[in-house]
């Protein structure tokens, strides 16, 4: 069926206005974010053309979704001057013809973020940064829950936004947004924003670290507070209005910074000089996840979530799955997943976090990193590492010049027998591969999951 055909079947059902003018809309991807927008043009009455550049790509979902949507296969299928706007799943880079060729033309290319903005009643606390997002924006969401705080939670952390149930200004938003989200994303007004920190990630999509950096520093546009990593260059571009608030790892420096302190000869957590709660009294482990309690204090505040209600969640929770999760201790040796250290920074503040000897396994689809500069960050404490999947052999270089012991593996099973292998009692065995999971894995969760069952088996 040609495109024009397509799309006469696509727009003969009369959408509803919009300003009282009918928009077209094409959403290009068929994945969550792409169900989540069939969903929301189910709800407007509106309905749209859907496509995705992979032949093979399941139209059963957006169908499900939203029946009368248009679906096909193929980009360089589309007029895009049949559309007066884009909605672009994030995975999509910028430099994809057909998007490059919208603007051109002129044709807004938006994100659902955006989409969820022009909705959006109750207040929105957002966060961004190359670490820690979904854990910080969960501990926050515990911590409007010990509070009594109507909060829906979702963004780049599933639910997508535009499936979040729809909440009154006594309720507030929790938002996860990435870098490809907050790069389509012009109306965007905060109640508070928040960039965790930042390194060098997604550079495949982006190009360049400027334009990733640019791209995160978004979130801080239009916001009435701005939580900052006082451990981290400023940022270049906060909305001049903002009442900044601050964290960092350590002394604060001001009194609206929350930072840590010594007191009754223990490390405290402490907002300017007042001792809160040991740090060690904290549900998650390693220096990282202090500065992601610290920062998640510092957004429960701008929105005055009592501090007894934020203490108690920080007591309470201990973290996602796949994030430093202890699977199994089996002969002494203690086994880890952080399948979600996707990147070099993730995987050095996981191996960070490990107290003994440990075994790294590493590798998967490279994100265009630094991986000598990686190979030459390992801490001491680093006995082995096994490098695996579509990328070993860059980490293979790398360790070699870095005189670091490793071994080569193709598969998560041989990297894990491997390791198993090569462990003695008081090691830890680390899955923190610094890479992608999509040259193996539908995605990190189904990595983590195998690498369980795997530990699992060797366990039992
Ligand atoms: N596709 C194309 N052309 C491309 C790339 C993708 O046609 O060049 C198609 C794929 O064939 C697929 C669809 O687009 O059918 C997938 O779109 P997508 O990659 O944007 O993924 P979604 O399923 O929509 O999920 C996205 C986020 N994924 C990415 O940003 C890559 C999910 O975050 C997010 O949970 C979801 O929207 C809801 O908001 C995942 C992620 O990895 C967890 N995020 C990155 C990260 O955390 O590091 C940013
Ligand atoms: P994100 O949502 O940004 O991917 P997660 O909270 O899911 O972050 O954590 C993913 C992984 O990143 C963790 O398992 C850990 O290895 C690492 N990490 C978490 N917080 C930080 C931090 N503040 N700094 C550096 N690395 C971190």
């Amino acid at each position: 069926m040609s495109n024009a055909n397509l799309l006469r079947m696509t727009y003969g059902v009369e959408p509803r206005s919009v300003a009282g003018e009918r928009v077209r809309t094409l959403v290009l991807g068929l994945g969550d974010t792409a169900q989540s927008v069939a969903r929301w043009l189910s709800r407007q009455g509106e309905t749209a053309l859907f496509v995705d550049a992979r032949p093979d790509a399941d139209t059963q979902a957006i169908h499900a979704a939203l029946p009368d949507a248009c679906v096909m296969h193929g980009f360089e299928n589309v007029d895009i001057s049949a559309f007066d706007q884009i909605i672009a799943s994030p995975g999509i880079p910028d430099n994809t013809p057909l998007l490059e060729t919208a603007r051109a033309a002129g044709v807004p290319v938006l994100s659902d973020i955006a989409l969820f903005c022009r909705e959006a009643v109750a207040p929105i606390v957002c966060v961004t940064g190359t670490n820690g997002k979904s854990t910080v924006v969960s501990l926050l969401r515990e911590m409007c829950r010990h509070a009594g705080v109507d909060a829906a939670a979702g963004g780049n952390l599933a639910p997508p936004a535009l499936d979040l149930p729809m909440l009154d200004s006594d309720g507030v938003y929790l938002l996860e947004l990435s870098s490809f989200q907050l790069q389509r994303t012009d109306n965007l007004v905060a109640h508070c924003a928040c960039m965790l920190n930042i390194s060098p990630d997604h550079l495949d999509w982006h190009g360049t670290f400027a334009h990733y950096k640019q791209a995160k520093e978004r979130i801080y546009r239009h916001t009435a507070y701005a939580v900052v990593n006082a451990d981290e260059a400023l940022p270049e571009h906060i909305d001049p209005d903002a009442q900044v608030l601050r964290f960092t790892l350590g002394v604060p420096k001001h009194a609206l910074e929350f930072g840590r302190i010594e007191h009754d000869g223990q490390l405290w957590f402490a907002f300017g000089a007042t001792p809160l709660m040991p740090a060690a009294d904290s549900g998650l482990r390693g220096e990282h996840n202090h500065s992601n309690v610290l920062a998640a204090l510092a957004l429960g505040s701008s929105f005055d979530l009592p501090m007894t209600a934020m203490l108690a969640a920080i007591r309470e929770f201990a973290g996602l799955t796949h994030r430093h999760q202890v699977v199994a201790t089996h002969n002494e040796v203690v086994w880890i997943n952080d399948s979600k250290a996707t990147n070099c920074a993730a995987s050095l503040a996981s191996i960070g976090a490990v107290q003994t000897p440990v075994i790294v396994l590493l590798g998967g689809r490279g994100k265009g990193e630094d991986i000598a500069a990686f190979a030459n960050s390992l801490p001491a404490h680093v006995r082995h590492c096994v490098a695996y999947g579509e990328n070993a052999q860059t980490f293979a270089d790398a360790l070699g010049a870095a005189n670091i012991a490793f071994n080569t593996a193709e598969h998560l099973d041989d990297a894990v027998a491997c390791a198993q292998r090569l462990a003695s009692a008081g090691d830890t065995v680390l899955l923190a591969p610094a890479a992608a999971s999509h040259d193996q894995y539908a995605n990190y969760a189904a990595r983590g999951e195998h690498f369980v069952a795997l530990v699992e088996a060797i366990s039992s």
